[in-house]
């Protein structure tokens, strides 16, 4: 070992007892836990899945939902027959075991029961779409208030491979040793389009667990899912395309690999049925009743530091938590200036933070410096007027809004930005239009008051662009 080793050794040794001490500053005590440990919903106990397989990983995406959710004693978990069979050795809290295929009958007499329980089923592909489709397809179309996770791996798992309805054309299993036939097999069931058109389906979406990215759609979909159940909308189905690698004989690289490569061709990924119009509004406010951490960079002058105050302001008056940090470049009038705001319904721990929730940008300099800093999953909110060349993320939605167009068309270049706040707070509801109006009247000087009202339709501009933006998205159908 050369002596560079030894000292980065130690130095890796000494920033572990670090990490590990009792006497971190509690903020970051809180984001460790969240990043680092499991959640405590999930036992400690080994599992007994083969290695690589995706069931682990979805037991861990839902435990952590129902964690941070803060539902542990509120959700009942019903696992039919099938590798998932043990599922409540590992998930701890409350958990039924249901006949094979007859999961969404028994999780429909729970919920009906029990209607403030947080209900999901979670099956395999053999068990739902085979023995089991009759009580799903009767289930979704009561609109039973359930969520059911769909993991379809093409193969009767826990027996040892047989074929499913989902087996791809051509795939070899124990029962069709030459591949699929369709001649005297049929075709695989696309469960997920199937239901889709059921009116009591309410959320449907299409995830794969086998990168990272998938994993994070995944968890973001369990996430809507309970959110969609609190507010009673109905079933929710999240088929999450699973592996077998013992059945499929890859390794679990390969088979990973081979969802890329066949699985996703026939089982395309994506949301399937989206919440529309008021539901959507409803089901966006619901789900960011909690921490948004925002930053708005732009010019000087373009309204961003008092966009990020009215916001502040509002947040004030509904009895938020906030934060609220403008930082002006050197330059000054003319050069960039950004503000940080925090809203939350907790404490804030700091008002320094170098990740975002939320980028609102107005100004091509500062798309380069924020947009790599807006956390995956963010929001990357821009004025496409000014900003030519954009982000090229994935991870992200990145929503363009012709602000300063539509500024010149309500005849002041000045509501700028208020168009763009009406814009994001669809997205991200973090405050009512009403308090930021209410806002207004603090943040603005008294001799531009006679601006109120151009100000309120500014925002209600920007907020009718995005809404028809998501409207045009969200129309699978
Ligand atoms: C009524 C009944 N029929 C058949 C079985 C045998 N059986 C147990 S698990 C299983 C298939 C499970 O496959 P799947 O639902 O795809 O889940 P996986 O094991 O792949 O996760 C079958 C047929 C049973 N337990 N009960």
């Amino acid at each position: 070992m050369s002596a560079e080793d030894t000292i980065s050794e130690i130095q890796t040794e000494e920033l572990q007892t670090e990490l590990l001490s009792e006497e971190k500053p509690r903020c970051i005590e809180e984001d460790y836990e969240l990043i680092y440990k499991k959640p405590h919903t999930l036992l400690d106990v080994s599992m007994h899945y083969c290695p690589g397989c995706a069931h682990s990983l979805v037991h861990k995406l839902i435990m952590e939902v129902v964690e941070e959710m803060d539902i542990q004693d509120k959700t009942v978990g019903v696992a039919p027959v099938g590798c998932a069979v043990f599922a409540y050795d590992y998930m701890d809290i409350d958990m039924q075991e249901a006949a094979h295929g007859r999961a969404t009958a028994v999780a429909t007499g729970i919920k009906r029961l029990m209607p403030d329980k947080y209900v999901f089923t979670y099956q395999g592909d053999g068990d739902l779409a085979a023995i089991g489709i009759a009580e799903t397809i009767h289930s979704i179309n009561r609109g039973e208030n359930i969520l059911i996770v769909f993991i379809n791996n093409a193969v009767y798992g826990m027996t040892s491979g047989q074929m499913a309805p989902t087996t791809l054309v051509g795939m070899k299993t124990t029962t069709s040793p030459y591949g699929r036939n369709t001649d005297i097999c049929g075709f695989p069931i696309k469960v997920s389009e199937l239901i889709a058109s059921l009116p009591g389906a309410f959320y449907v979406t299409r995830q794969a667990v086998n990168n990272h990215t998938g994993v994070r759609k995944t968890k973001k979909a369990i996430q809507n899912a309970f959110t969609y159940q609190k507010l009673k909308k109905g079933t929710c189905f999240i088929e999450i395309i699973g592996n077998c690698p013992s059945n499929w004989k890859m390794t679990p690289i390969e088979a990973n690999k081979f969802i890329d490569d066949a699985m996703i061709k026939t089982f395309p990924l994506g949301d399937i049925k989206l919440p529309k119009g008021e539901d959507l509004k409803l089901l966006t406010q619901e789900k960011h009743k909690m921490t948004e951490e925002l930053i708005i960079a732009g010019f000087g002058g373009q309204g961003v530091l008092s966009m990020g105050m009215t916001l502040a302001y509002a947040g004030m008056i509904e009895n938020k938590e906030i934060s609220w940090m403008p930082s002006y470049g050197p330059e000054m009038r003319g050069g960039t200036a950004n503000c940080i705001a925090i809203i939350s319904d907790k404490k804030i721990s700091s008002p320094i933070i170098s990740t975002f929730d939320s980028a609102i940008i107005l100004n091509q300099p500062s798309m380069e410096k924020f947009e790599s800093k807006v956390k995956p999953g963010g929001l990357l909110l821009y004025e496409s007027t000014n900003i030519l060349k954009l982000s090229n993320r994935k991870d992200i939605e990145i929503i363009g809004i012709p602000a300063v167009e539509e500024a010149l068309k309500l005849e002041s270049s000045k509501v700028l930005n208020m168009i763009i706040l009406g814009a994001y707070l669809v997205r991200k509801p973090v405050v009512r239009t009403e308090s930021i109006m209410q806002a207004l009247t603090e943040v603005l000087p008294e001799r531009y008051h006679h601006m109120l009202d151009i100000n309120r339709r500014a925002l209600e501009k920007g907020a009718e662009l995005v809404e028809k933006k998501m409207i045009e998205a969200s129309e699978v159908f």
